[in-house]
């Protein structure tokens, strides 16, 4: 592997899931791999579990790992090609990813859309300059557009649950992502990449949201190699929870209207009464996530709640990306 900015990096995501746990259950078996290499950690945005199971993936792999959270503790940034350069911005990303390029062996950037232009957020356009400039492979802790370790972590969560399921149990199980109110506006990042991630894996894929909410097409209907492709959207939630075996809950704003809340609606927080809609169906959430406005206590702290083990997860699934970029290196 190269890179890993999305699914379209990964050769066989089935494959990847497998090796994944493997990682998982024998986290020190590669400890050599990393050695004298050293991982750069590049963040514009907040974040927890992202930096820190990166960081406890790349050790378990031997690796040197070096963090700076650039938009506090770096120069400010200016991304814009031909800029005049004589307001605050002191340094360009042409120089900030080539330099950082020069002390490690990976780079991997976190950046979030602004939300006010959509052309812009969806050009992703720091990822894509880090990726044109450092010159070493890079890995996304999300974009603009896609958060592809979380989605393979969130594949791996549903494939260990649904194999430990007794085998009689011989049909895909039903998966669906559920928009839900938030009082922030968010980007559509994690919904945008679970989609693509789902429809290239074996499951039944729904996504339910207010009308207004449908995500950029390109995510959810793609239709490729040998899998059906177009993701269903049902606008009734109830309707969609139905017999799900997985329920993955996440707010975003609206890409059809860029940027904007369209609804508050509580009635789409997800509670035990929406939960026994399902087929006795798992709780996911990305975390961070707004207790009593996308979901209520009761589901969170619930039986049925997997929320920990998938942050667990998003480890070993670090953990198998850097070992594939790493055998690449050599
Ligand atoms: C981010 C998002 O993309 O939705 C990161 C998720 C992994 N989430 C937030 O920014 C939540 C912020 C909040 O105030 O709840």
């Amino acid at each position: 592997m190269k890179k890993f900015t999305s699914v379209k990096d990964v050769e066989n995501i089935d494959q990847l899931v497998l090796e994944a746990l493997v990682q998982k259950k024998y986290p020190f078996a590669n400890k050599e791999l990393g050695k004298n290499k050293t991982l750069g950690l590049v963040f514009l945005n907040p974040s927890l579990r992202t930096r820190l199971s990166t960081q406890r993936a790349a050790q378990n792999l031997g690796m040197n790992v070096m963090v700076m959270n650039l938009d506090k503790e770096g120069w400010s940034i200016e991304t814009k090609d031909g800029a005049i350069m004589d307001g605050s911005a002191a340094e360009h990303i042409k120089e900030a990813a080539a330099v950082i390029g020069q002390y490690c062996d990976i780079i991997g950037v976190r950046s979030f859309p602004k939300l006010q232009n959509r052309e812009e957020d969806y050009s992703d356009e720091v990822l894509n300059k880090f990726l044109k400039y450092a010159g070493v492979p890079l890995i996304s802790l999300e974009s603009a557009t896609l958060h592809p370790f979380q989605s393979l972590a969130d594949l791996i969560t549903i494939t260990e649950v649904w194999n430990s399921k007794p085998k009689t149990v011989n049909r895909k199980p039903k998966v669906v992502l559920t928009w839900a109110p938030h009082p922030k506006i968010l980007p559509q990042a994690v919904p945008n990449s679970f989609s693509e991630w789902m429809l290239r894996a074996n499951v039944d894929f729904v996504i339910t949201h207010p009308e207004g909410y449908e995500l950029n097409p390109q995510f959810t209907s793609l239709p490729f190699e040998g899998r059906s492709g177009a993701v269903k959207i049902i606008y009734n939630q109830d309707e969609a929870l139905k017999n799900a075996d997985f329920v993955y809950a996440k707010n975003w704003s609206s890409y059809k209207e860029y940027g904007k809340i369209l609804s508050q609606d509580r009635n789409w927080t997800i509670t035990n009464k929406k939960m026994s809609l399902t087929n006795n169906g798992k709780f996911m959430h990305c975390l961070p996530v707004r207790r009593n406005v996308v979901v209520a206590d009761e589901v969170l702290d619930g039986p049925n709640s997997i929320v920990i083990q998938q942050a667990k997860n998003r480890i070993c699934s670090a953990q198998v990306v850097l070992k594939k970029i790493l055998e690449n290196l050599k």
